[in-house]
């Protein structure tokens, strides 16, 4: 078994939640918030076989699709007095995606 993570934007996480549970996917959504953009973001799990590891990928990497935004940077960024926030290009809407093998799967 495998454990998918996948941190999308909230735009797209509905639309990925309903595609994943039609497909016969178990899926959870977590909320979450962007360490750089301080935006909030969704996490969603699915514990999947490894044979339905492939359609998961792929159902995320079509509904999830990365543009880039133009954006005044966060103020993490600003380490110094008198600096001055210059606009950033910074990829949104994509999703990253972690997958990890499952050592223990058990439901009580
Ligand atoms: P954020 O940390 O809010 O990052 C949002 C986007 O800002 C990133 O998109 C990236 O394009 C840009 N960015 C991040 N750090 C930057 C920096 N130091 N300088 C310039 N631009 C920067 P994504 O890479 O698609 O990441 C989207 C969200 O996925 C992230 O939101 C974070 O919540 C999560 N994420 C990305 N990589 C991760 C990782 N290795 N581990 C855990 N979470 C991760």
């Amino acid at each position: 078994m495998k454990l998918v993570t996948a941190i999308v934007s909230h735009e797209d996480a509905d639309k990925l939640m309903n595609a994943l549970v039609k497909r016969g996917h178990p899926v959870t959504r977590l909320g979450s918030t962007g360490g750089f953009l301080r935006r909030g973001n969704a996490t969603l799990i699915a514990g999947v076989q490894e044979e339905e590891l492939e359609d998961v990928l792929a159902t995320i990497r079509r509904l999830c699709q990365a543009r880039t935004e133009t954006v005044l940077p966060p103020p993490v960024m600003a380490p110094t007095p008198g600096y001055v926030p210059m606009p950033v290009e910074v990829r949104v809407g994509g999703a990253v995606i972690f997958v990890q093998n499952v050592e223990h799967f058990e439901k009580t």
